[in-house]
């Protein structure tokens, strides 16, 4: 996949309907300061698109992207930032959920962990709250510019056993460096793909090809 065009549609603090609402989605999720926001613009290769910060609790509304007018890459606020109020921590979590929960149209989540450290008792919880849900996901180890190739190897089978996750199911990153980039936008490629090639039937349902 190429992205031609990514621009920013809305923002929200509990899911509602929104303007081009029907387009497949792709969120991302994780722990705040994790990299969901520097992914996307990574992803856009607009470093601008998305706010990030070194400080942690930076997103802290549910955005919206839309990519080549085709698909919404889906900023959500992080989870797991101690030094945040607890109403405020309270009030991420019950947005994150509530998506979650709610958006008839989310076909896979990006799940972020930072390479360098052993995946949070959240973490766990969120895999198990996809697994519950029976929402696909892919896990993301962030960071990878940070530790050497040999660094980054031994901290697979860590971030493997802690999540129940298979080594070949988890995508190295590097938002500066571009490490994974095209592994990414392969993976959006393969999760949307159903729907660019739905023909449209005479009576304006769409036909998959393989039916
Ligand atoms: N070295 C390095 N830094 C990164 C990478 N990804 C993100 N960062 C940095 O990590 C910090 C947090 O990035 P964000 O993208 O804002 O993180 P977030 O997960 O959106 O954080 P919240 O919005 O607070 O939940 C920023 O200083 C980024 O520049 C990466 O792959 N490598
Ligand atoms: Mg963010």
């Amino acid at each position: 996949m190429i992205i031609k065009k990514a621009r920013f549609v809305t923002s929200m603090s509990e899911f509602r309907n929104y303007p081009m609402q029907g387009l497949p989605e792709i969120a991302m999720a994780g722990k705040s300061n994790v990299g969901k926001s520097s992914l996307i613009n990574s992803l856009a290769r607009n470093g601008k698109l998305a706010r990030t910060s070194s400080d942690p609790g930076k997103t802290r509304l549910i955005n919206f992207y839309l990519l080549n007018e085709a698909f919404f890459l889906v900023d959500l606020p992080g989870y797991g930032f101690a030094r945040a109020p607890k109403s405020e921590r309270e009030k991420w979590g019950n947005m994150i959920e509530g998506y979650l929960e709610h958006s008839p149209n989310l076909k896979h989540v990006l799940q972020l962990v930072d390479i360098r450290h052993t995946p949070t008792q959240d973490d766990v919880m969120m895999i198990e709250y996809l697994r519950h849900y029976d929402i696909p996901f892919t896990v993301i180890a962030t960071k990878a510019d940070k530790l050497s190739k040999a660094q980054c190897s031994r901290s697979i089978p860590v971030i493997c056993r802690t999540l129940v996750v298979q080594p070949w199911e988890i995508l190295l990153y590097s938002a500066p460096k571009g490490i994974g980039r095209e592994a990414v936008l392969k993976k959006l490629d393969d999760i949307i793909a159903p729907e660019e090639t739905a023909i449209p039937e005479p009576n304006g349902n769409p036909k998959l090809e393989d039916e």
